[in-house]
């Protein structure tokens, strides 16, 4: 199996037989290469991908047998809000249960695995952000994220996601929303405090330490960071809510970011500009939780907050959802574009990615071709329930 070479055989840091390396990884095998198309670099500026409308609700799509592997058993991603409390609470375990496991990343603050993940995106930071990858990088972390869930820590479900858009069109405060629920959920806000605010979050609410909920401090600490530091600097969760936005996470700018014809364009639109004046959709968790003080609105540690990963699922499930519209079969299972450079949109420093570029994430996983990725039911084994 190419995709896992045995040199990487350790990467979950036992002495692993061949049988019980075949035991972690995922089910299914790496499929054939996928068809190899490279799309022309993308010529329009972000400037110019304005939404034109909103586009109708996508019907929910059924991937079709024809491109999933026949050994792949998909597990099934839910809602947060959908899971029970057994559900819940057997998931936050299993988060927990990440912390108690050795590192294995070699990265010099990271104690444990939850902390190998956040020390793991926090070092590719500059290169796996506005680039043809993006998505793919994020989709291949969160899914090793939850194999090593299921596998090392017995958990027995999907990675939940966070439909945002469903908790800002509900009506409720975002205190409210049941995933900020201090008993069944991640727990809330943290106090508010003063602050650095460089690039002007607006209506910032916190700052301070998350008070409840299983991350408290000292229960649970963020090992790594502020900022590009790997070093060992043990401290508090922390949550900045920002209202406004958060609610860049809607239905309307889904739909905005579903109109658009092909993968370049499509993950384009879903990280849009860093300017806090336009919206998109990845900013809306990432700064309407994060702020300018909390933790998942640090580029580099954001995963340090155990809600980067249903955050990014539900990104992942808009992709998943926008790739499996029969309009779009087989292009978005093979096509891939967009720079390798970050912001290199015109291709003058790095090219573009192509489908055997590889995605790395350290010693979590062996590398992995973007052509194996496209696809969530081959190489990859998962799906997502109908909201
Ligand atoms: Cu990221």
């Amino acid at each position: 199996m190419k995709f896992w070479s045995t040199a990487t055989a350790s990467f979950i840091g036992l002495a692993i037989s061949s049988q019980a390396f075949a035991a972690v990884l995922p089910r299914c095998p790496a499929p054939a290469p996928a068809e190899v198309v490279t799309a022309p670099a993308l010529e329009d500026t972000a400037g110019a991908l304005k939404p034109s409308g909103v586009s109708p609700l996508l019907p929910w799509p059924t991937p079709s047998k024809a491109y999933c592997s026949a050994r792949c058993r998909p597990v099934v991603r839910k809602s947060w809000r959908k899971l029970s409390t057994s559900e819940k609470s057997k998931y936050i375990a299993a988060v927990q249960c990440l912390t108690k496991k050795k590192s294995v990343s070699g990265i010099p603050g990271a104690k444990n695995i939850f902390d190998d993940f956040q020390g793991t995106h926090s070092e590719q930071t500059p290169t796996i952000h506005w680039v043809g990858h993006f998505v793919l990088w994020h989709r291949y972390f969160i899914a090793t994220y939850e194999h090593y869930l299921r596998n090392l820590c017995g958990y027995t479900g999907a990675q939940p996601y966070w439909d945002w858009e469903y908790d800002n069109a509900s009506g409720l405060d975002m205190a409210q929303w049941p995933i900020f629920n201090p008993t069944t959920g991640f727990g809330g806000n943290g106090p508010y405090k003063n602050g650095d605010n460089p690039f002007g979050i607006p209506d910032r609410t916190g700052g301070g330490c998350v008070p409840d909920g299983p991350f408290a401090y000292p229960k649970f600490t963020v090992n790594m960071g502020p900022g590009e530091s790997t070093g060992y600097n043990p401290h508090c969760l922390t949550r900045d809510f920002s209202r406004p936005l958060m609610k860049w996470g809607n239905q309307s700018n889904i739909n905005w970011v579903w109109d658009t014809p092909d993968y370049g364009h499509f993950t384009r639109r879903l990280e849009n500009v860093p300017d806090f004046t336009i919206p998109n959709i990845h900013g809306s968790g990432h700064f309407g939780v994060g702020g300018a003080l909390g933790t998942i609105g640090d580029a580099y540690n954001s995963p340090g907050d155990p809600l980067f990963y249903l955050h990014h699922a539900n990104l992942d499930r808009v992709f998943w959802q926008w790739q499996w519209q029969k309009k779009n079969l087989p292009r978005s299972l093979t096509e891939v574009s967009g720079p390798i450079v970050a912001f290199d949109y015109n291709n003058l420093s790095g090219g573009n990615v192509t489908a055997s570029f590889q995605i790395n994430i350290g010693k979590l996983a062996p590398n992995a071709p973007l052509s194996a990725l496209l696809n969530t039911q081959g190489f990859l084994c998962y799906t997502y329930e109908k909201p």
